[in-house]
């Protein structure tokens, strides 16, 4: 069975086979968690996105760790938050699904998730969380080759959002 776990800290630093980037479409890098795992990875990991060159929002694509602890960085794309009519919570949902799949392709077993679109892109923490979980429980109920997920949380709210769900389903 899998296990997930909640946590508040810096991704770029954890021990597991693959950590999810909240990129965007361009891979090329750019602020908050994508700033830091291209910082701490070093630029092999911009080589590899460069030489893949684009990632549609949903979709996710891997590239190895570089200098990180990580053996891979699974770079997702979630949407910027438009208001709500967008399709964003599909398109929210669609990035944590995808990474899954490139985790499970990989036989990636244990991966850490930053809190996708919650910071830069203003998806709202409460529903963003909401969905994660539940889309990762959902994905859980077909698939049980990864032996470990994080939630990695940055900042207090967000770990807050996460601990509230888990507190209120387990
Ligand atoms: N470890 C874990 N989480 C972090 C870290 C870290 N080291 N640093 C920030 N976060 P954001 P987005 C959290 O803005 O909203 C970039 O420029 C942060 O507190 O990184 O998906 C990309 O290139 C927040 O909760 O990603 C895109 O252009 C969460 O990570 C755009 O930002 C996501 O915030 C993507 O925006």
């Amino acid at each position: 069975m899998t296990k997930i776990r909640v946590i508040q800290g810096n991704i770029t630093q954890l021990d597991v086979d693959a950590i999810v980037n909240a990129a965007n479409s361009s891979l090329l890098g750019g602020g908050g968690v994508d700033g830091a795992i291209h910082r701490a990875g070093g630029s092999k990991i911009l080589e590899e996105c460069i030489k893949i060159g684009h990632c549609p929002t949903g979709e996710a694509v891997v590239t190895s760790g570089g200098r990180l602890k990580a053996k891979y960085v699974i770079h997702a794309v979630g949407p910027v938050w438009q208001g709500g009519s967008n399709n964003e919570s599909e398109l929210l949902a669609s990035a944590y699904v995808n990474s899954l799949k490139r985790a499970v392709e990989k036989n990636i077993k244990t991966i850490a998730f930053p809190n996708i679109s919650t910071g830069i892109y203003g998806f709202p923490k409460d529903g963003a969380a909401g969905i994660a979980v539940r889309t990762v429980n959902d994905f859980l109920k077909n698939e049980s080759s990864i032996d470990e997920i994080i939630f990695c949380c940055f900042e207090e709210d967000n770990h807050r959002c996460y601990t509230r769900l888990f507190a209120g389903s387990w």
